[in-house]
């Protein structure tokens, strides 16, 4: 094939948000639009990650004790350019020699930086959630996978019908199963992925289309390359592209394709083989096989539509032995069936029904047990009969239970971490099991570097979101797979006799030995962007004087405690040092309870403004309360304090979770 240049202009507002670049399908169609962010992305990464090809051997001379020595030592300053650490830690450098006359010559004559960009192997991967959702998708994949040959890459993985949870890709990424080893210099991982998913929103013509960018490590593209890549869409002139032919990608196995710089291969492979494996490895499935497949204990999952569907077949029914029955909307669809493929009480409709807790419509005997996932898979909403498990909850009773009921925790857990919007819930716990443990901003990839610095085995968001360090996504999948454990761990002596325990017992006994955090979001959807710009920096203001919050706070509520502490939440990654700035406004209390405020990074269209409302009860014969009627008190005070209905015009919220 052929390589060519294409000279294109900056789009304005390619700035990747919490979770990648989102905007509306017709957005993403404007010609170069998305190859103007593919190349931008390509552009923030160092050569060495796009371009890195065959694994080399360098011979160094006997007296030069390492290869840092001997960069220090090259006289041309040939490697100066080349930081070995940043090289992709996947692709195998090996480096030795018997340092014979003329070793160092021949080094120096080969320059590395030459050696990297024209020799050293690289796999990108390119995972793909979810290939159908309409004929420009595929399109995509096409472009996408053009580019990379364009831009040097050297092979392209790209799950069948270009289906793969964000879960998986990340999963892929670290490891690809069954893969020949032997062909890939990085061993079985690849470099890189391009994820193409909204995630939660909406899809079809007139709804949302999405990019992120994962790293090596299988986690999102951190703050300082996704800064990198928004500064390249600003001053973009040039794609590259390659006239590769279009490559079937519902057909399993690679082709090959020769072009100026060597061989570029696309392969497809199954979607989900690679996931089941890696599950099979954390859980125990012949425990939760029986529980599953017990006449006593009933199940029901709803993939919304998205592409968890095309995991759910296979793990729980094929797997686990869960009757196909169970499965709620498990065919993906490009347009999630016109829903909202996002796994709460208001867009699960089907699901909220069949557990019994839809008010109109009481299920006779519903499933002891469900589940929902968003469009990719990352999320979940844990669910007993009639009973709701919040997301805060969810991820402590995880933690608390993880070592005994997980056998990839048996060990323990090396920490646990939630995003700060979460509920304290978590933070409990881990005090109770002395874990090491991290508040972190809104958003996966804080979560990533203290996973790879082994400081954090288990962590999630009050979005529904919960994951362990198996990968460095969230993970749908895992969380039921999880709470399967827990229920299969505590009931492993009652399958046959006996009464089962629920999952409404395991939460509630869960408040009595911790306390319970009330908690309830707000979320106002596509408001005015300016007004929810003034609430936010109304909202910043008056934390100036608690004096004068305390005033307004009293003035609405006399029986909430007071203001104690107010400010926008900051973060300094313990890793690496970076700070992240204004990651939500936080208003805390003396008793413990919170209000905070942020404004959403993964919309489309005007702004959303998200009110998280938390309350903390310590006394078990408290804990028992309606959460919403629990909480009136806070909400009224939030709303008053942040004159929600002056700003924004909106007199309840569009989603309360
Ligand atoms: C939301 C959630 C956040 C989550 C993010 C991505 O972000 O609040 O917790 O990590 O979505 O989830 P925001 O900025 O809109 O509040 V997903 O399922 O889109 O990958
Ligand atoms: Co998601």
């Amino acid at each position: 094939f052929n390589v060519s240049r294409v000279e294109t202009t900056p789009f304005d507002g390619q700035k990747p948000g919490t979770s990648g670049l989102r905007k509306k399908v017709k957005v993403f169609k404007q010609p170069n639009y998305l190859e103007n962010f593919v190349q931008s992305t390509l552009n923030a990464l160092t050569p060495q990650k796009v371009r890195v090809r065959e694994q080399f051997v360098l011979l160094l001379p006997e007296e030069v004790a390492s290869l840092d020595d001997h960069i220090a030592s090259s006289p041309l300053g040939l490697y100066s350019s080349l930081n070995l650490s940043q090289i992709d830690e996947g692709a195998t450098l090996v480096v030795s020699g018997d340092g014979r006359y003329f070793s160092k010559d021949a080094i120096q004559a080969i320059s590395l930086t030459t050696v990297l960009y024209c020799m050293l192997d690289y796999e990108l991967f390119v995972g793909y959630w979810f290939c159908a959702r309409q004929p420009e998708d595929i399109l995509c994949h096409f472009i996408i996978i053009k580019m990379a040959a364009g831009n040097g890459v050297r092979r392209v993985w790209v799950g069948q019908d270009g289906l793969l949870s964000t879960p998986a890709v990340s999963a892929v990424i670290r490891e690809r199963v069954g893969v020949d080893v032997s062909q890939l210099v990085s061993g079985s991982r690849a470099t890189g992925a391009f994820i193409l998913t909204a995630s939660h929103n909406p899809g079809g013509p007139n709804e949302d289309f999405g990019i992120k960018y994962n790293m090596e490590n299988g986690g999102p593209a951190p703050e300082g390359i996704t800064d990198k890549i928004y500064e390249n869409t600003k001053t973009i002139k040039e794609y590259l592209t390659a006239d590769v032919p279009d490559v079937d990608i519902a057909a399993i196995g690679v082709t090959s394709f020769g072009g100026p710089e060597g061989q570029f291969d696309v392969e497809v492979f199954d979607s989900a083989s690679d996931y089941v494996k890696l599950m099979k490895s954390i859980f125990d499935f012949e425990s939760i096989r029986k529980l599953l497949s017990s006449q006593k204990f009933t199940f029901c999952y709803d993939a919304l539509h998205g592409v968890a569907g095309a995991y759910a077949k296979r793990i729980f029914v094929e797997e686990l032995g869960a009757q196909e029955s169970s499965l709620l909307n498990c065919v993906p669809k490009e347009d999630f069936g016109g829903g909202h493929p996002d796994p709460n009480l208001t867009y699960a409709k089907e699901l909220v029904a069949r557990m019994g807790l839809s008010k109109s419509n009481p299920e006779a005997e519903p499933p002891e047990f469900g589940a929902a996932a968003d469009g990719d898979a990352d999320r979940n909403m844990i669910l007993g009969k009639r009973f709701f498990v919040t997301p805060s909850d969810s991820v402590a009773i995880i933690a608390a239970n993880a070592a005994q009921a997980i056998p990839y925790f048996s060990a323990g857990l090396n920490g646990v971490a939630r995003s700060m919007p979460t509920s304290a819930a978590l933070d409990v716990v881990a005090k109770d099991l002395k874990l090491k443990f991290f508040e972190v901003p809104t958003g996966w990839k804080f979560f990533g570097n203290l996973m790879d610095a082994g400081l954090c085995s288990v962590c999630g968001e009050e979005s529904f979101g919960t994951g362990s360090d198996h990968i460095r996504e969230k993970d749908g999948i895992w969380a039921v797979l999880a709470w399967l454990s827990i229920l299969a761990y505590k009931n492993k002596d009652n399958l046959g006799g006996g009464k089962l325990v629920t999952v409404e017992e395991i939460v509630r006994n869960h408040w009595a030995t911790y306390g319970r955090h009330y908690y309830t979001r707000y979320d106002y959807e596509n408001v005015d962007a300016g007004a929810a710009k003034e609430l936010m920096a109304y909202l910043v203001k008056l934390q100036s004087s608690l004096a004068e919050v305390n005033e307004i706070v009293s003035g609405i509520r006399s029986d909430v405690s007071k203001v104690v502490h107010a400010d926008e939440f900051e973060y300094k990654d313990p890793v690496d040092g970076s700070i992240s700035k204004h990651q939500g406004i936080r208003y805390l209390f003396q008793d413990g309870s919170r209000l905070v405020f942020r404004l959403s990074g993964t919309g489309s269209e005007g702004a959303t403004i998200r009110l998280y409302i938390e309350q903390y009860e310590k006394d078990s014969s408290k804990t028992g309360r309606d959460s919403q009627d629990a909480l009136a008190p806070l909400v009224a005070v939030a709303l008053g304090l942040s004159k929600m209905q002056e700003f924004t015009g909106r007199s309840a919220p569009t989603v309360i979770t």
